[in-house]
């Protein structure tokens, strides 16, 4: 019992000299001093068990060492303490300079757009999804009615990808637009429906300021019973006064998608120039530039639409006649250019930090 009680002074003796902190000098504490686990405590508590002979030596030879280790440790807390109060008065560590500030990001503007967008259309009680932007040739192009070698898929250049996948049936390609999930939707259920897909699309076409390889795509479509043409007007003039905050002025021009009939594109007045194809604050018989964002039309194209053509409704299993849907699809990235007045779309893919600052 002496022995340990030696051995136990030692480690300890060693363990102060060795702390570099108070936090380990309440470590050791607890460990020798301890009241319910201390080493040194249990050694003293069990004094009432030795024979009497033994009890003295070993009580007597405790009670040093438990005065021993306390002294230490006081001796090595006051050595800290100074080192601390040294460091802080010294010229090496100057606690009155300003901190390093962290910066905060923020989201980028299209995520901006994004959450604007879904808000807009949940309030009007369509339903937000994604779908895949890995899509199969069938979803992306037959079931839109555009079959194989239709010369529509000229427009929708993309990216095929080579599947691993055994038998698969479909080739795979990133999606040229958000549409195949009017399919994947209505395959799936049934009327009445109101969802809007917000999600990434990819093109193989050259870049210019008003075109990009990758872009965001919002599309919208609602199929009932007796959808027609008006409800996709004030769809749409109801998501864009809520968007720009204003009455936006919009127009729609025959146009042909396969997979609508009738179909129309859609544009609205100019929001740079108000419609009138000049740069703001030009007044007339003045001269300068034309208006650069709506390329001195005084219209900006922004989406694609009509009502939805049986062909698809077919694709879908549904009944022939039973129901009738509009559909609509937009690009978020022109909105965005458009809403901010940002010159041309491929700033916002370009990661520069001077142009996200600012949003
Ligand atoms: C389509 O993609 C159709 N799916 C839209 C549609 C949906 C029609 C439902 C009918 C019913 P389009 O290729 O025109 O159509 O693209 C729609 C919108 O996406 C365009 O008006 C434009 O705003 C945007 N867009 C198209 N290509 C690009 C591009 N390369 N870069 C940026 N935006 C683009």
């Amino acid at each position: 019992m002496l022995s340990q009680i030696e051995q136990l002074r030692i480690d300890a003796l060693k363990n102060i000299k060795e702390a570099r902190d108070i936090s380990s000098l309440d470590l050791i504490w607890r460990q020798y001093l301890g009241r319910q686990n201390g080493e040194l405590t249990k050694v003293l508590r069990g004094l009432k068990d030795l024979p009497a002979n033994e009890k003295s030596k070993v009580g007597s030879l405790a009670n040093r060492t438990k005065i021993e280790i306390e002294e230490k440790i006081k001796q090595k807390r006051q050595q800290l303490k100074s080192i601390i109060n040294h460091e802080s008065s010294s010229i090496n560590l100057d606690l009155t300079l300003p901190g390093k500030k962290t910066e905060l990001g923020h989201l980028h503007p299209l995520t901006q757009g994004k959450q604007m967008v879904a808000d807009i259309f949940s309030s009007m009680g369509f339903e937000i999804l994604e779908g895949p932007e890995l899509e199969t040739d069938y979803y992306n192009f037959e079931a839109l009615n555009i079959p194989e070698g239709h010369p529509a898929r000229d427009m929708w250049d993309t990216f095929f990808v080579k599947s691993k996948i055994k038998n698969q049936k479909s080739k795979l390609l990133l999606r040229t637009h958000t549409s195949p999930m009017q399919v994947r939707v209505m395959e799936k259920r049934k009327p009445p429906l109101r969802v809007c897909v917000i999600g990434k699309c990819f093109r193989h076409e050259a870049t210019d300021a008003s075109h990009e390889h990758t872009l965001y795509q919002v599309e919208g479509f609602a199929v009932d019973k007796e959808i027609s043409v008006a409800n996709l007007i004030y769809t749409l003039k109801t998501f864009l006064n809520a968007l720009f905050k204003t009455n936006v002025k919009i127009r729609l021009r025959p146009s042909y998608f396969p997979f609508t009939e009738p179909s129309f594109e859609v544009d609205f007045a100019c929001l740079n120039c108000g419609g009138k194809a000049r740069p703001p604050g030009l007044r007339p018989g003045e001269v300068g530039r034309g208006c650069p964002v709506c390329s001195q039309t005084g219209w900006v194209e922004i989406l694609g639409s009509g009502m939805i053509h049986p062909e698809v409704f077919k694709h879908a299993g549904y009944a022939k006649g039973k129901y009738t849907g509009f559909a609509f699809g937009i690009g978020l990235d022109r909105l965005i250019i458009m809403k901010h007045k940002i010159d041309d779309i491929r700033w916002l893919h370009s990661g520069d930090l001077r142009f996200i600052r600012q949003f």
